[in-house]
């Protein structure tokens, strides 16, 4: 199986070459592939009932893969954590939990958005913590469209102001963090997004090779990972391929 790997395209209207690559990118998939979305997709996320024109061009762009037998799956990121139910049959998108297992050739891929793992941010993860509990979602949800768009605003205005004065490695994963994950499932390789620092981030756990690959944002261009069907491991960003595995 060939599967395909993306995250953090922050889709919105005022970058309409992003949603433009993305678009050629989805039809450039070959024929019975899996396309893993993992988090961000969009810029932000306040409700299934609020589409703009934008999300329902994406949503239709995702269900006529499935007339190339593609399957689309999605993973929630910090930013469109509220995508739900409603949404994902439109765009034939399976939702996945925040950590997800891929068995391929006798080795396992874990999976995931990647905030998760960057526990050194600890206003950051108290924040996630809120915003992951159900019943705050619900009564968000409740909100006249007016306020919710109001309060993202004002979210996103805070987190980019909180950015500039926190520290890189702050902002970047644990490594122990990465570390317990993988041995948790058994998995030799990690993909996650999140941070925006595409890399392959080689080291042991208990003498086992094991590796991690970041993915990069799209606002640096068309960035995604790719896995053929013999296993091999390719990092594409901006047409530059890389092979990692
Ligand atoms: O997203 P990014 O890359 O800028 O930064 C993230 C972390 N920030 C976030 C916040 C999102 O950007 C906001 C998304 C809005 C989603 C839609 C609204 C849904 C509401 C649902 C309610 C149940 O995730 C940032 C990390 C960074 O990644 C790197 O990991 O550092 O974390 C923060 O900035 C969090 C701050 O440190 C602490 C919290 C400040 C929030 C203040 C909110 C005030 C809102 C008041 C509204 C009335
Ligand atoms: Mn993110």
């Amino acid at each position: 199986m060939q599967r395909f790997f993306i995250a953090d395209l922050h889709l919105n209207e005022n970058e309409p070459e992003i949603t433009a690559g993305f678009l050629h990118f989805l039809q450039s998939l070959p024929a019975h592939c899996e396309l893993y979305i993992l988090g961000d997709l969009f810029d932000y996320w306040i409700g299934d009932d609020i589409t703009s024109a934008l999300q329902q061009e994406v949503a239709k762009q995702l269900n006529e893969l499935s007339k190339r037998d593609i399957q689309n799956y999605f993973i929630h990121g910090n930013r469109d954590f509220l995508l739900g139910k409603h949404f994902a049959p439109v765009s034939a998108m399976k939702l996945l939990s925040e950590i997800f297992v891929i068995n391929n050739h006798q080795e396992n891929i874990v999976i995931l958005h990647g905030d998760l793992l960057c526990i050194d941010d600890q206003a950051y993860q108290k924040f996630r913590k809120k915003m992951h509990n159900r019943w705050l979602q619900r009564l968000f949800l409740l909100l006249p469209r007016y306020f919710r768009q109001k309060i993202a605003n004002k979210m996103r205005n805070k987190s980019s102001q909180y950015n500039q004065y926190k520290a890189e490695s702050i902002m970047d994963v644990n490594q122990n963090a990465v570390e317990e994950m993988m041995t948790k499932y058994q998995a030799s390789i990690m993909i996650h997004g999140h941070t925006h620092r595409p890399a392959t981030h080689y080291f042991d756990i208990a003498d086992k090779p094991s590796q991690r690959i970041v993915l990069g944002a799209w606002h640096d261009g068309i960035n995604y990972i790719k896995q053929d069907e013999s296993g091999k491991i390719t990092l594409v960003q901006n047409g530059n391929e890389k092979r990692v595995k």
